[in-house]
């Protein structure tokens, strides 16, 4: 999968994909990211990417053009299979959508900045918009970060049996059950003795009926399937 970001702060991205998973997935080939630089698309002078909006009020826009231009450009090299624009008012993520988009071929990612980019953009190229949770960040870039790492690591081939995704809390809509490692008595906090059983039916039936307990303590939410 090909991954291209569009942010007028490139550097916030530098980080979140050059370590652990992200960077086990590019390294294996599967995971491409790359971060556009919005003002090298600009035809304005000074680097401009962003005015005043119409009607008044404070806080600048994105300008359209240099969205444009740097849409169209990449879309020159290959077709997207989603433009999506990171933004506090879109849906909300969740793993489903994680789960979809991780078999996607190539996408793009729009980060806003200021007040938000110019609506005609996103009437006419952004085909998916997408909001982390329901609080404010000063720009879309950790916002693609969060959505990259959650796509990247269910690439097929990215995880493997020792991170396997398959017991990740929300793949099931259960949270995780508790987990524990050495030493088996810390400090007189002992590990529950199930987990030293050697029963492998025990253990799961337990770890089942751990993430269950937790899930109705807290987000009961989850177990009200009406998909
Ligand atoms: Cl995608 N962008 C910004 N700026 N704030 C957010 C967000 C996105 N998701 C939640 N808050």
């Amino acid at each position: 999968m090909r991954i291209d970001i569009i942010s007028v702060v490139p550097d916030l991205l530098n980080s979140p994909f050059a370590h652990s998973i992200m960077k086990r997935a590019q390294a294996k080939g599967l995971l491409e990211v790359v971060v556009h630089n919005l003002r090298d698309y600009t035809p304005y002078k000074h680097a401009q990417v962003d005015d005043y909006q119409f009607g008044g009020g404070a806080g600048m826009v994105m300008m359209p053009e240099p969205l444009a231009i740097a849409i169209e450009t990449l879309q020159k090299d290959r077709p997207y299979d989603e433009v999506i624009f990171m933004t506090p008012d879109g849906p909300t993520w969740n793993q489903k959508a994680a789960n979809t988009l991780s078999l996607k071929q190539n996408l793009m990612i729009i980060c806003g900045h200021y007040k938000g980019i110019d609506q005609r953009i996103r009437d006419h190229y952004i085909t998916m918009e997408v909001s982390i949770g329901d609080y404010v960040l000063s720009g879309g870039e950790l916002a693609a970060a969060v959505l990259v790492d959650s796509i990247g690591r269910l690439i097929p081939g990215v995880l493997n049996d020792e991170t396997s995704a398959l017991s990740d809390s929300f793949q099931d809509d259960l949270l995780s059950h508790p987990v524990y490692t050495r030493p088996a008595n810390f400090r007189g906090w002992e590990v529950p003795e199930v987990l030293m059983c050697g029963d492998p039916k025990k253990v799961e039936a337990w770890r089942y009926e751990q993430a269950l307990k937790r899930t109705e303590e807290r987000r009961p939410d989850l177990l009200q399937h009406e998909e």
